[in-house]
């Protein structure tokens, strides 16, 4: 009876806490919503852009102008149904260009598309805002008319009204125009925009795909996280990074155009002093980890340009980490650090895309432009087709020049980075200052020491990361009669089966069946690596076969 009585009183308090604290959903459905409606799931409003303008949602904004971040918040929209913890889900439709100011949230009210369901937004500006989550949505100004271009996705500052902070965009598709494949080079240079803007403290832009822009991700706060996101087809810089200790890593950049003066860079950083004057501060403790930077992938693409990769002209650059990345350009800039303490440039590739000028690409650390030297610097394990370093102030070891890209890589140096059986980077670096995974998120080292370069090679039974999303599983590939078939965790993506020398054997594109057959005349006995990739998450299964 006891027992009884307190597991009731258990519950009650339960339900009390549930219902005093528990988050509510509101629905917004522009075809069948009304702003009539109370934004439940029978009877959902009608935009995104219409849930803003008539102030449904509960917030706080700065009471004295202009804001200060120690001054007092106070309640705004306070009889408003949407509060703090809650979420707003949008269905199919288009929600309108949505711009809101002073919204600092107590907790996180996240926006995001319901399951399954594609809702489109012309642009997101939220200005003076906090604990804001956009995920799902597709942005793109093409969607009204007439056509303005302005930044995808932005949570921007104001002076006045206060500076925004915390705030999250993720699983976003973003392009100026769907298809920018017939722009004239004034189109690319008038009519581009730019993708994502993170100006405040603890941002975070998270698999988001970027495609037809100017600039890709730009980031001048603090704190803020830049990961797995793909930027495709652009005419700025890839990524910048002005703020200290952002985390940049498994991004892929790829495709510049060349259609105005900027200098293209796949991730570019520099100094801003107290002057205000470029290069006359210091820039602390970027990571750069696992990015791919690819200058083109279609040598007859429009308005190809040369990339500098991760260009960093303009120091000081202090206790940076730059390791695992991939630079694939054609351009003298590989990796260039100007002016920088403390900072690692380890286990990185970086080749030429061509065999012409400019390049080949150096991995650099010099003095800064107005002679501070670099000091207390590391260039080590790097697989490069040249290392341009000062001599003072960098330790420069264990790192591999190429010439001949086949001596090294699995397939012609381009498509396939991953290292070739029995090639002279394989256990040739040292573990001191190199990171404890790869470009694949898989431990190293394998084998009876670390790999030069961006990828560690394995030629046995894969060591599953404990870090990320990656390679959380893995999936199953059976024999069935003469074939392989596998069976995927997801449908689409692309499967890649290895023999055990790292030698490529099979590519399949799997499209929408999640039993595929990957081998159609395997051998008797063999055993196979096979690597598969959906929706930016990564399996990898060893394949025994055996009669
Ligand atoms: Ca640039
Ligand atoms: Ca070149
Ligand atoms: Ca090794």
């Amino acid at each position: 009876m006891n027992c009884s009585k307190n597991c009731f009183l258990v519950i009650l308090v339960m339900l009390i806490a549930a219902q005093t604290g528990t988050a509510k959903c509101f629905f917004v459905d522009p075809v069948n919503g009304s702003m009539a409606n109370n934004g439940s799931r029978e009877k959902p409003w009608s935009t995104l852009q219409a849930v803003f303008d008539s102030n449904k949602i509960c917030s706080r904004k700065y009471e004295t102008k202009p804001a200060i971040v120690t001054a007092t918040l106070v309640i705004k929209n306070p009889e408003a149904p949407v509060k703090a913890g809650d979420t707003l889900v949008c269905r199919n439709g288009y929600h309108g260009l949505i711009f809101a100011n002073e919204y600092y949230n107590e907790n996180w009210i996240t926006i995001i598309a319901a399951p399954g369901e594609n809702p489109k937004i012309a642009s997101c500006e939220l200005r003076s805002c906090c604990r804001w989550r956009l995920k799902g949505f597709t942005v793109s100004p093409s969607f009204k008319t007439p056509y303005k271009r302005t930044t995808l996705v932005s949570f921007s500052s104001h002076s006045w009204t206060g500076p925004s902070r915390e705030c999250i965009v993720e699983e976003c598709t973003g392009y100026s125009v769907a298809d920018a494949s017939f722009w004239t080079k004034e189109q690319w240079d008038t009519l581009s925009c730019n993708a994502v803007s993170l100006p405040g403290y603890a941002m975070v832009a998270r698999r988001n795909v970027l495609r037809n822009v100017n600039f890709g991700i730009g980031v001048t706060g603090d704190s803020c996280l830049v990961e797995y996101n793909t930027v495709e087809n652009f005419a700025g810089d890839g990524l910048r990074g002005l703020g200290d200790h952002g985390v940049f890593q498994y991004n892929v950049i790829k495709n510049c155009y060349d259609v105005n003066e900027n200098h293209d860079d796949g991730f570019q950083s520099w100094s801003v002093g107290d002057s205000g004057k470029v290069g006359t501060g210091v820039v602390y403790g970027i990571i750069l980890r696992g990015n791919t930077i690819i200058n083109y992938e279609n040598p007859d693409q429009p308005f190809r340009g040369t990339l500098q990769g991760i260009g960093c002209f303009d120091g000081m650059f202090e206790n940076w980490v730059v390791e695992n990345n991939v630079v694939i350009t054609d351009h003298w800039h590989g990796i260039t650090l100007s002016g920088a303490t403390n900072c690692r440039i380890v286990n990185n590739t970086v080749i030429d895309i061509n065999d012409m000028t400019p390049g080949p690409p150096w991995i650099r650390i010099s003095a800064h432009k107005n002679g501070q030297k670099s000091v207390g610097c590391i260039v080590r394990n790097n697989l490069t087709t040249k290392i341009n370093c000062d001599t003072s102030g960098v330790t420069i070891d264990h790192n591999i020049i190429v010439t001949r890209y086949e001596d090294y890589f699995i397939n012609d140096g381009l498509n396939n980075l991953h290292l070739r059986y029995g090639c002279a980077a394989i256990d040739a670096g040292i573990s001191d200052g190199a990171p404890v995974i790869d470009r694949d998120e898989l431990i190293r080292p394998v084998g009876s020491g670390i790999d030069i370069g961006a990828y560690e090679y394995r030629t046995s039974n894969v060591n599953h990361s404990s870090k990320g999303k990656a390679f959380q599983s893995r999936f199953a590939v059976e024999r069935r009669g003469g074939m392989l078939v596998a069976l995927l965790p997801l449908s689409g993506g692309t499967l890649n089966l290895f023999d055990l020398s790292g030698r490529q054997i099979e590519t399949v594109f799997c499209r929408g069946n999640q039993h595929f057959i990957v081998y159609q005349n395997c051998p008797v006995t063999c055993r196979l690596i096979a690597h598969y990739t959906a929706d930016a998450q990564k399996f990898t299964t060893l394949v025994n076969v055996v009669r």
